[in-house]
């Protein structure tokens, strides 16, 4: 071919970078020339851009076809067929349907809440023109909260109050603040660096990595209490306690034993700026139930030493420290207490409002943190209001789909479960980020409509009765930032749309038409006027000399004005209580919260304790299944997307979602390298390939999120390509927060014996034509 291939700037949230594009194709990807720490992640964009799983056209269940809409159990089904129609006939059947729907039942019986992370893009972003358009035809019910942090935003609200939690999780101190001023962290979860890789809206340049390198070059000391060794940079030299899973609370519990016997904890912060320290000190010695928080209580759970936590808390005690508790530590049963206790113990030190010091959730688990903020707001679609207010917990998904009008608990209140009739999915893969797959695909059979709009053949979209194929990112004119980014970038289409792929902005403005509130979608514009349109309403509240669209877009992004570099979080609070207080009942940092106690949840009391997960090491539940499987987020790709790209296979073993596991585990169960392994528990089981490592520690495995769920052999393995969720029991954190509890999953492994089932996950399923039906 002549030419050189041309060369188009975008953006993922896994980076920003540069695609190749010869004759309308994608045939390759490079890193940005001014990232200084690019992903690996970005080479997997040239083959999930054209891979034979891209939804070429909409597509309908033969049976839902045939039969109207009505609960199906065969929803999912290995070989169920589906019929390729033109757009005019998919939309039209949809509309009806959407109306249908509404009308009979009320807007609350369609589940909009379309959870996922879907692409950058702050126009073409999926969810936001999914919920704008349901919005309009008169609402819908929607998800709360996420799967990555649910409990922080739950319940440390109730412990710092709404702006505190805020702060926490939108203004923590910047790398350069901590090589300042910090001696030590103590992060719970590591700080592990593939995914820094990762913020939402994307990068435009990795800036944890330098950041975390910079702090350890300037002496920062880290302590990574995590079962993976590699959980932090290798040559930052942390030094790893490799603590059994879902102990960290009794970890913490048993410093803060130590701060309050050796006179270390600061009681003149205690009584200064909390309420509680009494009723949590009393806890933690033993007063209140005869039990001793002990470093001795505590090693038995924990697996380490008691001297390695005595001496620990005395160094917490020495110098300026940050206490981290990475979100993988909360998304597990009782997630709220080791972020309750983290809070404590941060108090204890009496560090909070300190720069570079106090407690901080969710370093190692951004890209964005330590980056600074950038407060004054980005562009975005306008989103309109719900006009009614029916929500979940965004993980009790299944249980809403299978216990209509049935009650549950969350956050203080006694909710009850919709009846839902249509489930409506753009831009998220539940049969990704769900728990217990197969009772998912239970509940998936409830409704009476299923539609994903999506761009690949995910086994959500297998679960559909109406799939739509969206344009992916490169298909599109946008523009995106992340949260506290450097510089909002200019993502300029590269390829022409896959088949028929519409944007979705396109695909809601048609079905809009058609419900009668096309003008209220579009306000008359097209998608590339809404650009120039979101653009422009972003500039008015900016300061001036802020480019207009077209030098914009011609430079190919500009540098977010206002950036905010050093905050400390809580540090007016602290320089002033009085004027500054906490926006919690009593103004200050809640140890002992009278609110979350009048709750009365067994599950989630009124101050941090331990109250032993089953889903543990020694636990209840470990008798039968001895492992304990870490599902942390994959380091190949985000969650599940692009699954099927180049460097995701690259991490394959024998084609099948890798499992690390330690020499004497593997010995014990005669598994070697490139073994094709079974995961099994109570809950279901999967296949997966063996790399053994000393990098977990003995007892646990890793085996992360994101391999495509392929239940194509059920009487093999529930999915024989690996993903966990096929394993991990469907409960919620607490009564509180009702946070996923994906993190940690009881199993045993087997070698498999034989030749295992191909992987079908990205088999597309066969269109038929709808003639001959
Ligand atoms: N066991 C276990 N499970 C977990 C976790 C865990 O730690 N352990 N972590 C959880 C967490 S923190 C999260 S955030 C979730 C993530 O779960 P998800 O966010 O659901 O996972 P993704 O794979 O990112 O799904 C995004 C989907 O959007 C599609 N997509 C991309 N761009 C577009 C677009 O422009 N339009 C449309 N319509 N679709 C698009 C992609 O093809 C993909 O299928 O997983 C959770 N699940
Ligand atoms: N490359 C890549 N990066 C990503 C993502 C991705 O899919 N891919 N997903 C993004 C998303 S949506 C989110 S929410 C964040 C999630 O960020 P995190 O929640 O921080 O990420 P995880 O990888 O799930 O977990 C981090 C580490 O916690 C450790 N850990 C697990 N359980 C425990 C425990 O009980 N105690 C202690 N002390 N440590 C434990 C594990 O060793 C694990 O490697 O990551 C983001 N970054
Ligand atoms: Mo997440």
């Amino acid at each position: 071919m002549d030419g050189e291939p041309k060369v188009y700037p975008t953006s993922a949230h896994w980076g920003t970078f540069q695609v190749l594009v010869e004759a309308g194709r994608v045939v390759g990807a490079r890193p940005d020339p001014a990232d200084p720490a690019p992903s690996p992640v970005i080479g997997n964009a040239p083959d999930a851009q054209h891979h034979p799983s891209r939804i070429d056209r909409p597509a309908v269940r033969r049976d839902w076809l045939r039969n109207g809409p009505g609960p199906d159990d065969r929803r999912g089904a290995v070989g169920d067929e589906y019929v390729a129609v033109d757009w005019e006939t998919a939309l039209d059947l949809l509309a009806r349907e959407f109306d249908r729907v509404r009308t009979a039942h009320g807007n609350a019986a369609v589940y909009g809440g379309s959870y996922g992370w879907a692409s950058a893009g702050r126009l073409h972003h999926s969810q936001s023109q999914l919920h704008r358009f349901l919005k309009l035809i008169g609402g819908y019910t929607r998800s709360k909260n996420t799967y990555s942090h649910a409990a922080v935003e739950v319940l440390v609200p109730h412990v710092v109050g709404a702006q505190g939690a805020h702060d926490l999780l939108e203004r923590p101190a910047t790398w350069r603040a901590i090589a300042e001023h910090t001696d030590l962290i103590v992060t719970f979860g590591g700080l592990r660096v593939s995914n820094t890789w990762v913020s939402s809206g994307g990068r435009a340049a990795n800036t944890a990595e330098p950041g975390m390198r910079a702090a350890s070059a300037a002496g920062v000391r880290t302590v990574s209490v995590s079962p993976l060794r590699d959980d932090t940079l290798a040559d930052m030299g942390a030094e790893w306690l490799p603590a059994a899973p879902g102990t960290d609370t009794a970890i913490m519990l048993a410093l803060m034993h130590v701060l309050f016997e050796e006179g270390l904890a600061d009681t003149a912060f205690l009584d200064r700026y909390t309420v509680g320290a009494q009723v949590l000190r009393r806890y933690v010695l033993g007063a209140t139930d005869g039990l001793a928080k002990t470093p001795e209580w505590a090693a038995e759970l924990c697996e380490l030493p008691a001297d390695t936590l005595r001496d620990l808390a005395r160094r917490m005690a020495s110098g300026r420290t940050l206490v981290n508790v990475g979100w993988s530590v909360q998304r597990s049963r009782y997630g709220e207490q080791p972020l309750w206790a983290g809070i404590a113990l941060a108090a204890c030190l009496g560090q909070i409002g300190l720069p570079g010091g106090g407690f901080a959730t969710g370093y190692g688990s951004t890209g964005r943190y330590g980056g600074g903020a950038t407060p004054g707001g980005l562009p975005r679609m306008p989103q309109g209001a719900n006009p009614i207010d029916s929500f979940i917990p965004v993980a009790r998904v299944a249980d809403m789909l299978l216990h209509p009008g049935e009650t549950y608990a969350f956050d203080g209140e006694r909710r009850t479960y919709p009846d839902i009739r249509m489930v409506v999915w753009s831009g998220g893969n539940p049969f990704h980020h769900h728990q217990d797959l197969k009772r998912l695909t239970r509940a998936f059979g409830r409704p009476d409509t299923v539609v994903v709009v999506e761009t690949h053949w995910t086994a959500t979209a297998r679960h559909a009765d109406i799939v739509l194929p969206s344009t992916t990112a490169l298909e599109r004119d946008d523009l995106t930032a992340g949260r506290g980014d450097l510089r909002l970038r200019a993502m300029p289409r590269a390829v022409p749309p896959h088949g028929e792929a519409r944007d979705e902005y396109d695909i809601y403005a048609a079905l809009a038409r058609r419900l009668g509130v096309e003008k209220e979608f579009t306000e008359g514009r097209t998608s590339g006027e809404w650009l120039r349109h979101i653009y422009e309403q972003w500039r008015e509240r900016q300061p001036e000399g802020v480019p207009d669209f077209d030098a914009f877009w011609a430079a190919g992004g500009v540098d977010l004005p206002g950036r905010v570099d050093d905050a400390t979080t809580f540090g007016e609070f602290r320089a002033d209580p009085v004027a500054h207080p906490l926006q919690t009942p009593s103004g200050r940092i809640e140890l002992y919260s009278a609110t979350v106690d009048s709750f009365g949840y067994p599950d989630c009391p009124g101050h941090p304790v331990w109250p032993p997960s089953d889903e543990r090491r020694g636990g209840r539940r470990a008798g039968l299944w001895p492992l304990l499987l870490i599902a942390n987020q994959p380091s190949g790709k985000l969650h599940s997307q692009q699954d099927m790209g180049a460097y995701s296979r690259s991490q394959k073993i024998a084609g099948r979602a890798p499992l690390r596991i330690h020499p004497d585990d593997a010995a014990a169960r005669g598994l070697r390298d490139g073994d094709v392994v079974k995961v099994l528990n109570d809950v279901g089981s999967c296949l997966a390939g063996v790399a053994v490592s000393e990098e977990p520690r003995p007892g646990v495995v890793q085996l992360s999120t994101g391999a495509w769920y392929d239940p194509s052999a059920p009487d093999t393995a529930t999915c024989v390509h690996g993903n966990p969720n096929a394993l991990t029991r469907d409960i919620g954190t607490s009564s509180l927060s009702q946070g996923t509890t994906a993190q940690h999953i009881l199993v045993e492994i087997k070698k498999f014996e034989g030749t295992p089932p191909p992987v079908r996950a990205f088999d597309p399923p066969v269109l038929a034509d709808l003639e001959g039906d």
